[in-house]
């Protein structure tokens, strides 16, 4: 199988930590949709020129992480998925997930309208809107989370996820925005960091 993007991107990122925990082989093509040359191989691989994508040995090419993920998951089976294939504790997992998602996207919607307009045409209140729901979502994850992991005992995709969501917008954040207090999170991602499926997965400036 081939990874297409970069770490950078924690819906990649968690794709190649769930493939590692898994124990699946893949390639990895770090491609980013912002560099001229690479944005033109990625559209061949996704028409949405965004990342992830899986190119598959018997099942295409898949785009967007949570379908990645759910395909993953069939094709380990049951005994090893990172999200139960049924039954309540999947419930519980996406409802997690749910929260983790749009925590990140919020935070990655700050960093697009930062990094993609000339700051004369900022708009602040919507910027700082987006910080203020990215706080909140991950507070309300914080609020649910266990301890050791996100569910109890072992690690699920909902750790991999918050993990991965977590750090990106650690990092990302700029330093006046109202801070992220999240002290299980932090010490989720401290722990899970600690492992090598993380650790080599994590953006060398984190
Ligand atoms: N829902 C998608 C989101 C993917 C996404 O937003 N990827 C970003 C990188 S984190 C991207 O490639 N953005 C470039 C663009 O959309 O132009 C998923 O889960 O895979």
């Amino acid at each position: 199988m081939i990874l297409v993007g970069g770490f950078g991107s924690p819906f990649t990122r968690r794709v190649a930590i769930t493939m590692r925990l898994l124990g699946l082989e893949y390639e990895h093509r770090p491609l980013r949709s912002n560099i001229p040359e690479q944005r033109a191989e990625l559209q061949k691989i996704n028409p949405l020129v965004r990342v992830p994508a899986l190119v598959t040995d018997d099942a295409g090419t898949l785009v967007d992480s949570a379908t990645i993920l759910d395909y993953l998951d069939h094709k380990v089976g049951p005994e090893k998925a990172m999200t139960p294939l049924s039954g309540p504790e999947r419930i519980r997992i996406m409802a997690l997930m749910g929260l983790a998602v749009g925590a990140v996207e919020k935070s990655i919607a700050e960093y697009y309208e930062r990094g993609k307009r000339p700051e004369e045409k900022y708009h602040q209140p919507w910027m700082d809107q987006l910080l203020e729901q990215s706080k909140d979502g991950f507070a309300a994850l914080e609020a649910e989370a266990q301890e050791p992991w996100m569910t109890g005992d072992n690690i699920c995709q909902a750790d991999i996820s918050t993990v991965a969501f977590w750090d990106f917008a650690k990092h990302n954040r700029p330093d006046d925005a109202p801070a992220l207090d999240c002290p299980k999170l932090a010490a989720l991602s401290a722990r899970a960091n600690a492992m090598p499926e993380f650790s080599e997965t994590c953006p060398p400036d984190y």
